[in-house]
């Protein structure tokens, strides 16, 4: 990728951008980034700027503190946009105003992504942190461990603790040589994993109570209305997890999780276990992601939503 370094070199004022509700992934892969570009490069203007704050789970990645919010930014005269982890321009929400159409790097590994950028690093592959890896060795960055902490939370992040089927001989290659480098994996583990809020649980165990099986779909599907989710006195961000877990039941083949938010829109989010593409279904409702894990945003209501969901499996 000989065009991305020359790029960076030419360029003195850079954002990198990554998506709304930041995963691990994109703070994982934006992080790593910024730290590396930072060394190596101090006399530029660098700066990864998110929409939405930094969950809990991940800020105690070194680093996080130097993430920037839109507000932070007073001067958005920027030469050169790295996208990470974000299939469509949109995803970066508010952030793309700070960009307009300053020249862009499209860094992802979503199958729905369109190639928006000038130059595209888009590889079917477990993440965006992953790409990131092979790409900051290309550029000649050095990685360093805080680096390495943020790229191993990524995989971790979005191959569901190695789990999922993204994961490849690679993608342990890549642990692999992250934890020599002095990655802890279990600490990282826990820190990540084991921090639920007593909200979140209570989200959990509400879904588990009123989740429901379509069997001869294999759809096993919740639907989290905005009421419900304020009288458990939770926010969106502790519904996470729901739609992997309606998938731990063993005769079910995909999970749909619907959640309201207080405009009354639903957004939705599917995965699958085995040969169910929710790519295509969340297609019809203008989202994307992956064949196994996928996600929309509908005006319809969720009835209708289940309905055109289950039509199509
Ligand atoms: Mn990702």
């Amino acid at each position: 990728m000989i065009e991305i370094k020359e790029k960076i070199e030419q360029s003195n004022s850079i954002i990198i951008a990554g998506h709304v509700n930041p995963d691990g992934d994109t703070i994982g892969a934006g992080l790593s980034l910024l730290l590396g570009l930072e060394n190596k490069y101090p006399n530029k203007r660098i700066d990864f700027v998110l929409q939405d704050p930094v969950p809990k789970n991940i800020s105690f990645l070194k680093g996080t503190e130097k993430i920037k919010k839109i507000e932070d930014i007073n001067n958005p005269n920027y030469d050169l946009a790295i996208f990470v982890d974000s299939a469509t321009i949109e995803r970066v929400g508010k952030v793309e105003s700070l960009i307009g159409d300053t020249f862009k790097i499209n860094i992802d590994h979503h199958i729905s992504n369109p190639k928006y950028g000038d130059i595209n690093l888009v590889k079917d592959i477990s993440s965006t942190s992953e790409i990131m890896f092979s790409l900051l060795k290309e550029l000649d960055l050095v990685v360093t461990l805080e680096m390495g902490e943020a790229i191993y939370l990524g995989l971790v992040n979005d191959t569901g603790n190695f789990a999922h089927s993204n994961v490849t001989d690679k993608t342990f290659l890549v642990a692999s040589e992250l934890m020599r480098l002095g990655v802890n994996n279990n600490k990282i583990v826990n820190d990540f994993f084991k921090t639920k809020s007593f909200q979140r649980m209570k989200v959990l165990g509400k879904a588990l109570s009123e989740m429901k099986f379509i069997q001869d779909k294999k759809l096993m599907y919740f639907n989290l209305s905005y009421e419900g989710l304020k009288s458990l006195g939770a926010i969106k961000d502790d519904t996470e997890g729901v739609v992997e877990e309606l998938l731990n039941y063993g005769d079910s083949e995909v999970s749909l999780f619907l959640r309201e938010d207080e405009t009354g829109k639903i957004k939705g989010s599917m995965r699958s276990k085995h040969d169910i593409d929710v790519n295509k279904i969340a297609g019809i409702f203008g989202g994307g992601g992956h064949i196994k894990a996928a996600g929309f945003t509908s005006e319809l209501s969720s009835e209708e939503i289940i309905k055109k969901v289950v039509e199509n499996l």
